[in-house]
């Protein structure tokens, strides 16, 4: 089955239009990755450095999203301020995720929140959320409130398209990987204790660097991917509104759970745009686990 035609069944008309402009926009910047590796001088509003294919991709989403004429307002990662539009829905994006690994070709992504409401809120407002990964394949993961569904890309003759790869997944229970993004000298206790009791459990450690590709084969395989917090990094990394809502919401559909070791993600209400918090998330059992002694370490 077509995206076109899932989409057509499964989702409202505002999230269905949203979906293929996103899915339109990832060619395009899957296409221009070789292209636009280059440095660019210029400083995103949390301070990392831009390169070429961080503002294409920003901008190639921006004017997808907003042509759609159902989007109200899109903030993105790269952007100080969202750029306002006049439909209904408020998207929370990161354009390219993990883009430190373009030169080394690891995994990319893309994340995206469709929230209810105007940003920053909760992700108790998010009506559906997908990630695509640029891989050695570009699939897309979403959901609107009715299961997680994977669809790839796929070439026929002159024509992309993506096709249904996968229904209603769900993350194993039995955890089978680990990635834990920092450094493990500056772990709190409670997390470097849990981390260390993974080998025994049969669980194997597998990181590339890209917080989608990480997350992507915990969904498939059952584990853990945390960005904790950190001795002089007590909010950790991860932006709530644009990387770490919008896939626990995504992890929460697939059966698992995600905490920032006390609450639930999606419970989180940011302050700001660019707000993080530490993450956690994948297996529900294992998570639950881990919240239980991270939160009671104080
Ligand atoms: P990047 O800086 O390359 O964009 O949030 C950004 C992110 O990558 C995540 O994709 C990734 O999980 C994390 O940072 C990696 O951070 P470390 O290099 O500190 O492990």
């Amino acid at each position: 089955m077509k995206l076109e035609e899932f989409l057509r069944l499964n989702a409202p008309e505002e999230l269905a239009q949203v979906t293929a402009a996103i899915a339109g926009a990832s060619i395009m910047v899957w296409e221009n990755i070789p292209f636009k590796s280059g440095l660019l001088f210029d400083i995103n509003p949390s301070g990392e450095r831009q390169k070429a294919i961080d503002v294409f991709s920003n901008d190639a989403f921006v004017d997808a999203l907003t042509g759609t004429e159902v989007v109200r307002e899109v903030a993105s990662e790269e952007m100080a301020e969202p750029v306002e539009a006049k439909g209904e829905l408020s998207v929370a994006m990161d354009p390219l995720d993990g883009s430190s690994n373009v030169e080394t070709n690891n995994p990319l992504g893309s994340i995206f929140g469709l929230y209810s409401k105007r940003l920053p809120c909760s992700g108790r407002s998010l009506l559906g959320a997908l990630y695509v990964t640029y891989g050695n394949a570009i699939t897309i993961t979403l959901s609107f409130a009715k299961g997680v569904h994977r669809f790839v890309a796929v070439k026929k003759g002159a024509e992309m398209s993506f096709e249904l790869l996968g229904l209603d997944l769900k993350i194993p229970e039995k955890p089978e990987v680990y990635g834990i993004g920092g450094s493990r000298k500056d772990w709190v206790q409670p997390v470097r204790d849990f981390v260390d009791s993974f080998e025994a459990r049969g669980m194997r450690t597998r990181y590339c660097g890209t917080f989608v590709g990480d997350y992507n084969q915990v969904l498939s395989r059952g584990g853990i991917f945390a960005y904790p917090e950190q001795t002089g990094m007590p909010q950790g990394k991860l932006r709530v509104l644009f990387e770490t809502a919008p896939v626990a919401y995504i992890n929460e559909q697939a059966g698992g759970y995600a905490t920032d070791g006390r609450r639930n993600i999606l419970d989180i209400q940011p302050r700001r745009l660019a707000e993080t918090s530490p993450a956690y998330m994948g297996s529900a059992p294992l998570l639950h686990e881990l919240e239980r002694l991270v939160s009671s370490a104080g």
